[in-house]
């Protein structure tokens, strides 16, 4: 099954538009959005039509309709999705890879930093798109496509749009 991976667009549409021309992200039969800021994932699941799993970031409002974190059971593999900030992923990513371990997930998604990230740390994937909309590892933005089969080892794609 293919999955969107995406991150802190921060109110541009017009990236997330930008990211949809792109053939490998309309292959995406789920996305994940791991915050920053909450509506702009409202567009995607109304543009794409397909289910939108989404957490809270440090830019949305506190208190707000959305969870600080997921997880999900996909194709045999369990992904915690976060936006960061709180596991202190500025100064690394143990924290984020003990969470995903406590919670039964080999692979672990965030954002936050805007920042792409493909790193596996003790048997857990840990993934971060970049952002779509702010990067700064690149002229660029920034999203991923993972590709997650049973029994099989995630392939991860990144994107820059
Ligand atoms: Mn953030």
């Amino acid at each position: 099954m293919k999955i969107g991976i995406v991150s802190d667009s921060h109110g541009s549409y017009s990236h997330i538009d930008s990211m949809l021309n792109h053939k490998e992200a309309l292959a995406a039969e789920l996305w994940l959005f791991a915050g920053d800021i909450a509506m702009d994932a409202d567009y995607l699941a109304m543009v794409t039509d397909k289910e939108v799993i989404r957490v809270a970031g440090n830019n949305d409002w506190p208190g707000g309709r959305l969870p600080d974190y997921e997880t999900a059971d996909i194709a045999g593999h369990t992904v915690l999705l976060t936006h960061g900030h709180l596991f202190g992923v500025n100064f690394g990513l143990n924290n984020l890879q003990r969470a995903a371990l406590d919670v039964g997930a080999d692979i672990a998604v965030y954002g936050h930093t805007h920042v792409a990230v493909e790193e596996t740390i003790d048997d857990v994937l840990i993934l971060n798109p970049g952002s779509i909309a702010r990067p700064r590892d690149a002229a660029n933005g920034s999203f991923m496509v993972l590709d997650l089969q049973p029994n099989k080892s995630p392939v991860v794609k990144l994107i820059r749009i």
